[in-house]
């Protein structure tokens, strides 16, 4: 087995003191940070993703591949000056106004960073206003809703709004999800994209911007 299949098999297996000891090994011995993070931490993670799809790997496996990744990537980023790094586009994700779930929001994060998103997080329970002066601010290509009541669910309408009133809407497709979020729904409140799941937002948002 190859130095980066072992390495992404670490990722994969959620290994993360494995993966650090792999990537500082690659990084002694003069590997490429790029392909150190596309050949084996990437390439680990885009087979969770597969799997998780498939629903043969579950949220706390997926937690623990993230963190690998995540582990062999804060090694790497210094090597690498900030152009190279391959970067899909930009994302600004946030729970909306009233919400303090953040798990799935999180795992969403994770995803979408494993697939080469820029992604700027505004935490929970984020004000309409915060997103439009994020959008003002990062010029993201997508901005991404996540809501886990029904009542604040609604909140996701009132961003759209506000997005809508400062004039901004049009510069970004705006996506949402969380466990009562449904594709009417967000056909209902003129969202661009509706995701069950983190990978499934990965996709999603991968199309948005090709
Ligand atoms: Co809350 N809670 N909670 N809670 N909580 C639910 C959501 C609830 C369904 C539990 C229940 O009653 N059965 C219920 C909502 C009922 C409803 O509205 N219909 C509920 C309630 C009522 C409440 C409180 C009001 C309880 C109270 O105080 N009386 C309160 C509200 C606080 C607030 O937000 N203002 C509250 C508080 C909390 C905790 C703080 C204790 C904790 C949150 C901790 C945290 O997030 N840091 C919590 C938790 C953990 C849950 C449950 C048990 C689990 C949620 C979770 O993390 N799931 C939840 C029950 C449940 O969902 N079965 C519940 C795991 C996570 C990976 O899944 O978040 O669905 P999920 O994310 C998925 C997808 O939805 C999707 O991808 C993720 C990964 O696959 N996704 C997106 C999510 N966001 C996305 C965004 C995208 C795309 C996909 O694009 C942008």
């Amino acid at each position: 087995m190859s130095d980066f299949n072992t390495l992404s098999e670490s990722v994969i297996s959620g290994n993360f003191r494995l993966a650090k000891d792999l990537t500082q090994k690659m990084i002694d011995g003069g590997t490429n940070p790029i392909q150190i993070i596309n050949e084996g931490l990437i390439a680990g993670m885009n087979v969770v993703a597969v799997r998780f799809k498939a629903g043969d790997m579950y949220v706390p496996e997926v937690m623990m591949s993230a963190k690998a990744m995540s582990v062999g990537i804060e090694l790497v980023k210094p090597l690498i000056a900030s152009a190279d790094i391959p970067t899909t586009g930009k994302i600004v994700i946030g729970t909306v106004s009233g919400d303090m779930h953040d798990i799935g929001k999180n795992l969403v994060i994770m995803m979408l960073e494993s697939v080469g998103f820029n992604v700027v997080d505004l935490g929970v329970d984020v004000k309409p206003e915060a997103f439009v002066e994020a959008v003002k601010e990062h010029q993201p290509q997508i901005i991404g809703l996540s809501a886990l009541l029904t009542t604040t669910m609604l909140n996701m309408k009132e961003t759209l709004v506000a997005l809508e009133a400062a004039g901004v809407r049009e510069k970004v497709k705006v996506i949402v999800g969380g466990a009562p979020v449904t594709q009417a729904f967000c056909d209902q409140i003129g969202a661009d994209g509706y995701a069950e799941d983190a990978a499934v937002a990965s996709d999603l948002c991968k199309k948005l911007v090709s």
